[in-house]
């Protein structure tokens, strides 16, 4: 039996030598290790031996059989890696571009107005988007029964407390900050808080019910309207160039007084009108203001010897004008040949 094994052995090395591509490898496959194959048939052939010479052969046949099968494997990848360099790879092809991620366009935009407003002194935070009544309004002098929380419509979390200030919604705006940033570093302050705000919209060119704002806070001794117009108008000429116009037109906003909107010309029609600027000339784009003396007391912060400013940006907004995007929609669209235009 031994004699036989050793034969087998022989057989197949010789024949392994021979192998130079897969169509003898094959054959050498078939004719050794398949299932009708002459190692099979050996295997098989141990059941006519008595049970002490099977045991002795079959531990042999079995290292044959493990030995065989290595040797056949080697060959096989040897073929292989022999195979892809002389049939699949051509060096002298051009290689391929992987593809690139960027910014989003109000991720630009928020990048540069962070760059400008630190170069101007001021912090930057983050706030919670979810947040609760008191904060999102009742602070902002926007009491429960205040006609301005309609303006605001949102997304109310079904989690009831047992104060109803404490009730919780996703944030509307970005003034909420103004508060938590004065009960944190009190006077004097200059701060920026960019951040995600919600509301409850039907959706139009120019309104999303999830947007981007800007908001900034400015508190010191004899902050006035000046000082307000002056960082609006700075704003708008490092985004647009110095040509940008703006115009402020009085606004009620329930935390601010007196209140106002920003408003920079039209990137489309450069004021004539048109779809965009609903035949206006102006896209708003800030709401601003002179911090309520109410505000300043929900933020720890004496009236009588400070006053303030604020303001809050529409980061979508400021992108469209940037870009020439004609709807707000597109920037939560996903859609790439959108995003890979910037
Ligand atoms: C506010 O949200 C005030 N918190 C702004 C403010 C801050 C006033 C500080 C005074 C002092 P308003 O609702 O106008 O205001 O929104 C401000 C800006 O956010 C708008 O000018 C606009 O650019 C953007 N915005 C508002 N609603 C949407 C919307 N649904 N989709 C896209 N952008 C919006």
């Amino acid at each position: 039996m031994k004699d036989k094994l050793d034969q087998l052995r022989q057989e197949f090395l010789q024949d392994l030598q021979q192998v130079h591509n897969q169509t003898t490898l094959h054959e050498l496959e078939l004719k050794f290790l398949s299932r009708k194959g002459a190692l099979s048939k050996m295997l098989h052939s141990l059941k006519e031996l008595d049970l002490s010479a099977r045991q002795q052969f079959g531990k042999l046949a079995n290292n044959l059989k493990i030995e065989l099968q290595n040797k056949f494997t080697e060959k096989e990848a040897t073929l292989n890696i022999n195979q892809t360099h002389s049939q699949n790879i051509d060096p002298t092809l051009p290689g391929f571009n992987f593809p690139q991620g960027h910014f989003n366009p109000i991720t630009l935009m928020q990048n540069k107005l962070e760059d400008l407003f630190t170069s101007l002194g001021f912090m930057v935070l983050d706030g919670p988007e979810l947040e609760s009544e008191y904060f999102n309004f009742t602070a902002l002098n926007i009491p429960a029964s205040h006609p301005a929380r309609d303006m605001q419509d949102t997304f109310y979390i079904d989690y009831p407390n047992e104060h109803q200030e404490y009730d919780l919604l996703m944030r509307t705006q970005t003034s909420p900050m103004q508060i938590r940033a004065m009960q944190k570093y009190g006077a004097p302050l200059r701060a920026i808080i960019p951040g995600r705000c919600f509301r409850n919209e039907a959706t139009d060119s120019r309104h999303e019910h999830t947007f981007y704002q800007l908001e900034g806070i400015v508190i010191d001794k004899k902050i006035n309207f000046a000082h307000l117009k002056s960082f609006l108008e700075i704003v708008g000429q490092e985004m647009f160039g110095a040509k940008t116009k703006l115009r402020m037109r009085p606004k009620f906003f329930p935390f601010v007084e007196p209140g106002n909107n920003g408003e920079y010309t039209c990137f489309l029609c450069q004021g004539k009108g048109c779809r965009v600027c609903k035949y206006t000339g102006w896209l708003e784009i800030v709401g601003a203001g002179l911090v309520h003396p109410r505000v300043l007391e929900a933020g720890g912060i004496d009236p009588k010897i400070y006053s303030g400013l604020a303001f809050g940006f529409g980061l979508n907004r400021l992108a469209m004008l940037k870009y020439n995007i004609d709807d707000v929609r597109l920037f939560n669209s996903g859609d790439l040949r959108f995003l890979e235009q910037f």
